[in-house]
């Protein structure tokens, strides 16, 4: 029988840069009081729970402690942050054949667990192996979901607020479709505290709008790209986008957030896996936003969708 979710236990799957700093950030965060951290390397995973734990004086008490997937069978939230990370040059995509049979190897042992818990997937190409957690696991679809564009999102609040000098959590606009290259800055809806995002431009004295906006939106594209050839690797945004959503799930806080999940027949878009805003709270994805988007924005949409659904063929 499936033990019960301990609501307050989160594992993590996958200890390298992002899912070591996931766990950090995790345990400063204090949603939870257990952390199972796994990973193919024991070792890696042993000394990283050793380390994020003689932080724990300076937090609060919480079993921390590297495990195996007997160990995640009744936790609330499963991270899986396992997998090669892009390579200086490799695009997300060029990494799905490698992923996908890691995320399939990952799946079959949490199915053994008969886990009750939600699957939050952070590996690359996140949007495919969400689809790839998604049917390997059987689960329903609100309880599987991508970090998607969360972390492009909080990317484009942050340069937004840099270019008009305003608090970036002031900002609301989002990234749709892919986490990655054929993703979309819906400026149509963007806006600073309700004035339109043009409007508040002008407040700024700032007036191409046009210009200004898509260099804004290749930035954000391209950060990992720009962090990646100078640090080898991207980790502490994506570390603070798991915690922001583990913190909707366990609160139950209903949050929109462009997570990525299963669409179905929005702008006609079906059977695909992409980021859009969500309702997320105690159950996962409740149910999908459907902001508005200009034609363009949404041609752009069904060319992201169409993208995701040709790399995903490549891993059958
Ligand atoms: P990393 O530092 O190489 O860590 C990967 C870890 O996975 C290593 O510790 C491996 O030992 C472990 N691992 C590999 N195979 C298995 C397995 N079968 N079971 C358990 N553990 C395994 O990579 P890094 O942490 O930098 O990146 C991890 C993934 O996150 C990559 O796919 C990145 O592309 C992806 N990212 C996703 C982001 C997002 O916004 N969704 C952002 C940044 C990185």
């Amino acid at each position: 029988m499936a033990k019960e979710v301990n609501i307050r236990k989160v594992a993590v799957v996958g200890c390298g840069f992002v899912g070591s700093t996931s766990a950090y950030t995790l345990m400063q965060s204090s949603l939870f009081s257990e952390m199972v951290l796994i990973d193919a390397d024991k070792a890696r995973a042993e000394g990283e729970a050793l380390d994020i734990k003689h932080g724990l004086p300076f937090a609060k008490p919480m079993n921390i402690y590297a495990g195996d997937y007997s160990d995640i069978a009744d936790a609330a939230i499963i991270v899986i942050t396992a997998g090669a990370a892009q390579k200086p040059g490799e695009t997300r995509l060029d990494l799905v054949k490698k992923n996908s049979a890691i995320m399939k190897s990952i799946i079959g042992e949490i199915k053994k667990q008969d886990c009750q818990g939600i699957l939050l997937v952070v590996s690359n190409p996140v949007d495919v192996l969400t689809n790839v957690a998604l049917k390997a696991s059987g689960f329903p679809e609100n309880r599987v979901i991508g970090s998607g564009t969360v972390l492009d999102s909080a990317r484009l609040k942050y340069r937004l607020g840099e270019h008009l000098s305003v608090d970036s959590r002031s900002v609301h606009a989002f990234i749709v479709g892919e986490h990655g290259d054929s993703e979309i800055a819906v400026w149509s809806s963007a806006n600073v505290s309700g004035i339109a995002v043009d409007d508040f431009c002008e407040m700024r004295g700032h007036i191409n709008h046009d210009k200004n906006m898509r260099a804004i939106a290749e930035q954000v594209k391209n950060s990992a790209y720009e962090i990646i050839e100078k640090k080898k690797a991207t980790y502490y945004g994506i570390g603070m986008a798991v915690k922001r959503i583990c913190e909707a799930i366990v609160r139950d806080e209903k949050s929109i957030l462009p997570v990525s999940s299963m669409i179905h027949g929005i702008y006609g878009i079906d059977d695909v896996v992409l980021s859009m805003p969500a309702i997320v709270g105690k159950d996962g994805v409740e149910t999908l936003v459907p902001i508005s988007m200009s034609s363009d924005e949404v041609e752009k949409l069904k060319d992201s969708a169409k993208t995701l659904k040709e790399v995903l063929e490549q891993t059958k």
